[in-house]
């Protein structure tokens, strides 16, 4: 139902792909069912995701410590699908400042996060080099949001 937008305007979650002036494609059931389940698994039940984004990682790539603050209802957790080439998740505080916990995230790895620790600094350490058996030398991350 949504996606994440950038114009001269800003950042934004939209109703419409820039792209194509259409709205996005509906998630497949099956990612849909397996956000809501896995969310449940971790404390969270009736998780309905409206938005996945997805986002590609080619070795050297990384992602700064930051928070996910776009989405209208932080009440509603994230779910964060990892495949293809491992990474290492920051998980920090409340502040920037605060120690990180490196976490090993592998193909299939999914992990959720919500609740009192729904608006804590996460990030992803640069990739490293190498190439994965299905997905060749790249990491897919998928994550579930409830952003409407
Ligand atoms: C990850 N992704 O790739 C964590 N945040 O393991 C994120 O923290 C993230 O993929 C905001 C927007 C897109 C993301
Ligand atoms: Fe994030």
């Amino acid at each position: 139902e949504l996606g994440w937008t950038s114009d001269r305007r800003g950042y934004r979650y939209s109703a419409i792909d820039p792209e194509r002036g259409r709205p996005w494609p509906a998630m497949p059931p099956a990612f849909a069912g397996l956000a809501h389940e896995a969310a449940a698994a971790a404390g969270f039940e009736g998780f309905a995701p409206d938005a996945c984004l997805i986002n590609r990682y080619a070795p050297g790539a990384r992602l700064s410590l930051h928070q996910d603050r776009d989405e209208r209802d932080d009440t509603a957790p994230i779910v964060s699908v990892s495949l293809g080439l491992p990474a290492t998740f920051l998980w920090g505080g409340q502040a920037r400042t605060d120690p990180t916990l490196k976490l090993p995230l592998r193909h299939g790895d999914v992990v959720v996060w919500g609740g009192a620790d729904r608006l804590r600094f996460h990030g992803v350490s640069p990739l490293k080099d190498g190439s994965h058996a299905v997905l060749g030398p790249q990491r897919i991350n998928l994550t579930f949001r409830r952003a409407g």
